[in-house]
């Protein structure tokens, strides 16, 4: 019988996005926004029950974030937001979410982090010393009362309680599983509402299990799911994603739960392991078809692993939450029919679930229906598409000394200085400046053949002018061109390589409202012409100022891409590296005196057990090196990374041997100077002054503060001043008075040390 874990909530044509933004800004009214979330919901029901789902996934939904709904949920709220919550929870949610500086309220929003290994952000829930939680079960109940009333049966589906506490931090710092115990009457709570409004199962998410735990931590598991055996609750779908359960396999065979999904795409070898030591009164779900990538199942092996499992497989699912992929194929009108023929979006994915359950039922035309899969994926594999002799030469040609600098960073420091001439503390910025509604409508109208190519590169060029003098007027150091001519910074460089390939409709939830649409990697990549050399050109002849050439790094390319699983992610990399360090070479030949090699992705592609961190970032070490070191030592290599969290690989970090890094730090408080304090990184860092993902435009002194705090651990030759991402997402107004007030702190902070 088929089911899944959570189906995509912003919608086929991004309707939630849409609903979302026009409430955000008053067009219209709470009233509409739920509506288009109820449509969403039946809709993405019927597709479940198309599929043969007797019984649909409830509460999957989420207007924002699953993680934040389960703060409100069980009432853990900052007690700064507290008031706004009950006088107007919607508001109180959304500002949860997003910050609030309007009719006289100053709320910041919740940190927000990576989910997993995934793109999908989530935010981390805050918890008190003394946190108290008190049941708000009104969003579960009405998801699963709406689904009833339609007829259906319905699983709630709701992230555990571990899982919750173990995502989530303590205020004062402590550790959240503490507060366990006074989480567990609440759930159980809830889970008996849940049973009394008729729910036959409900499904709890405890990714967390495919994780390194410790004996505490398992014992928490225990105590947790022992609590809630003594509820009076529906039966318990237990479900893990994103790997094996390894060493906790025999823990989660000691739960007393009435089923168990486990991710068999990940890792398709703990099948034996499971069948072996979970319980057979245990109903297991298999997930076997990939929740995480857009390519047709290889319904074949599928097929063997449910008969392996026998009767104990009573579902067949996607591995994980379809979260992670687009909604359906059938809009794509862009992509070559051959590559479409190989792919499937969430909808197709289902379908695909349907024709395994059919074809193991016994169904001729679902027998056949398996054929022409097997025969599909057999003919991508065998492509030539796939394939080009030259690329696969060059990475064997790779040598050792090509990923090394030329000379060591002490070397370098003052070659460059000598011909970049900054100022102590020199300001910059991450790379992208707003992306206003003109530039999307520029966009949009070349795209769609309104403007042609002329009247587009003379709007670019307006657009750069501006923003270099904008820059100038601000008074920062070295400049950025503002990436008016790029969409998303994957998106363009996959655009312009062989072997990637682009879909209309391919989006996929980022956080909230926000969405990115990964390019397709189905086969060898290499860089038939220059990419970013015109406008780098272009910009730097526009001023004397030192303005940076912009890259992408391998890693998050990769990251970011739905890529090929006929070979190892590492070996794709390779590729791109390659691709990239043509780039970087026809940079510094152009005379760009700085490159900047975003690797934004890097933290966030380390495996989830740390027995496999040393591989990977072996690898991604080996080829952000590869794509950069290729230059002589007075041009300075510049890299970017996002949240945070880097106090665990923070030497390899300083293995890539950029000159300068700039971190995302703000809105994590500065926690990663304590990775600084305790390591001392050798080479130039800018640790980010202000948060550019809040509207919330801090004062310089408040920059100031944070400066005098890095330059407890950090070198003053070594800091530099920016803010802690790209400005795409900011209008001018905001950007123009954090910038300023940047400068102010670093002439300030110049001043006093002078
Ligand atoms: N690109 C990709 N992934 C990312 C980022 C990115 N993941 C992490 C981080 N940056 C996420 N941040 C954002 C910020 C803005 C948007 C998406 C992710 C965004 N998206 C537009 C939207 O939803 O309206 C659509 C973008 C477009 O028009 O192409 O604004 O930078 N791959
Ligand atoms: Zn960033």
């Amino acid at each position: 019988l088929v089911t899944h874990l959570g189906f995509p909530r912003i919608g086929a044509r991004r309707e939630l996005k849409q609903a979302l933004e026009a409430f955000w800004s008053g067009e219209t009214s709470a009233g509409a926004l739920q509506d288009t979330a109820s449509a969403l919901r039946q809709r993405h029901w019927q597709l479940a029950r198309e599929a043969g789902a007797d019984v649909v996934p409830c509460n999957d939904f989420t207007l924002y974030d699953h993680v934040l709904d389960t703060a409100v949920l069980f009432d853990a709220i900052p007690p700064s937001h507290r008031a706004l919550c009950e006088a107007d929870p919607l508001a109180g949610y959304f500002a949860l979410a997003r910050g609030l500086q309007r009719d006289g309220h100053d709320l910041r929003a919740l940190e927000m982090t990576k989910w997993f290994d995934t793109n999908y952000h989530y935010l981390v829930p805050e918890f008190a010393a003394d946190q108290t939680f008190t049941l708000r079960a009104g969003k579960p109940l009405a998801e699963l009362a709406h689904a009833r009333a339609l007829g259906l049966e319905a699983r709630p589906v709701l992230l555990g309680p571990v899982s919750f506490l173990k995502l989530g931090k303590r205020s004062d710092g402590g550790c959240p599983l503490e507060l366990l115990d006074a989480l567990l009457p609440a759930y159980a709570q809830l889970l008996e509402q849940l049973r009394r409004a008729g729910a036959p199962w409900v499904q709890i998410d405890e990714p967390c299990l495919v994780l390194d735990l410790t004996p505490q931590e398992q014992a928490a598991y225990r105590r947790a799911f022992a609590a809630l055996a003594q509820a009076d609750a529906p039966q318990l779908l237990l479900a893990t994603y994103f790997g094996a359960l390894g060493d906790n396999t025999a823990l989660v065979a000691s739960l007393p739960v009435q089923g168990l999904h486990v991710d068999l795409v990940r890792a398709p070898g703990q099948l034996e392991t499971v069948l072996a030591a979970v319980p057979e009164r245990v109903a297991l779900s298999l997930g076997v078809v990939d929740g995480r990538n857009i390519w047709r199942a290889d319904l074949d092996a599928a097929v063997e692993l449910v008969k392996r499992a026998g009767a104990r497989a009573r579902w067949i699912a996607p591995s994980c939450s379809l979260l992670h992929v687009p909604v359906d194929l059938q809009l794509e009108r862009k992509l070559p029919d051959r590559l479409r023929g190989w792919m499937a979006y969430a909808r197709q994915k289902l379908e695909e679930l349907r024709v395994l359950a059919d074809a193991l039922g016994g169904d001729e035309a679902a027998r056949e229906a398996l054929d022409i899969a097997g025969r599909a994926r057999v003919a991508r594999l065998l492509s030539p598409m796939l394939r080009n002799p030259r690329v696969r030469e060059r990475v064997e040609a790779v040598t050792p000394d090509q990923s090394r600098r030329l000379s060591p960073y002490p070397q370098r420091a003052p070659l460059q200085a000598q011909r970049l001439q900054l100022p102590t503390f020199p300001t910059t910025t991450i790379g992208s400046f707003p992306q206003t509604g003109a530039v999307r409508q520029a966009r949009a109208d070349h795209r769609a053949g309104r403007i042609d190519d002329g009247a587009y590169r003379a709007f670019l060029e307006a657009e750069t002018d501006r923003c270099l003098l904008e820059q100038e007027a601000l008074g920062l150091d070295v400049l950025v061109h503002g990436e008016f001519e790029r969409n998303d910074m994957v998106e363009y460089f996959g655009e312009q390589l062989e072997g990637f390939a682009f879909t209309g409709h391919g989006w996929v939830q980022s956080y909230g409202s926000r969405c990115v649409k990964p390019p397709v990697l189905f086969g060898d990549v290499w860089r038939p012409a220059d990419m970013t050399v015109a406008w780098a050109r272009y910009a730097q002849s526009r001023t004397r100022k030192p303005v940076k050439g912009m890259l992408t790094g391998p890693v998050t390319i990769l990251q970011w891409s739905f890529v090929r699983d006929d070979q190892s992610r590492a070996q794709t990399c390779r590729q791109i590296a390659l691709a990239l360090r043509e780039e970087v070479l026809a940079l510094e030949a152009a005379g760009v005196g700085i490159i900047q090699i975003d690797e934004p992705a890097l933290r966030e592609g380390l495996p989830l057990r740390r027995g496999d961190w040393a591989a990977y970032l072996d690898w991604a070490g080996e080829c952000f090196r590869l794509a950069a070191n290729g230059v002589g030592d007075a041009t300075q290599i510049h890299t970017h990374m996002c949240y945070a969290q880097f106090n665990d690989i923070i030497e390899s970090v300083a293995q890539l041997d950029a000159d300068v890094i700039s971190i995302e730090t703000s809105r994590s408080r500065m926690e990663l100077l304590d990775a600084f304090a305790r390591y001392r990184y050798p080479n130039g860092i800018g640790p980010g002054v202000y948060d550019i993902h809040s509207p919330r435009v801090p004062c310089a002194q408040e920059m100031r503060e944070l400066l005098d705090k890095a330059l407890d651990v950090v070198p003053s030759m070594q800091l530099w001043v920016n803010p802690d991402c790209g400005l795409k997402t900011r209008g001018w107004p905001e950007v123009r008075d954090a910038l300023r007030a940047m400068v102010q702190a670093a002439q300030g902070l110049r001043e006093a040390v002078a």
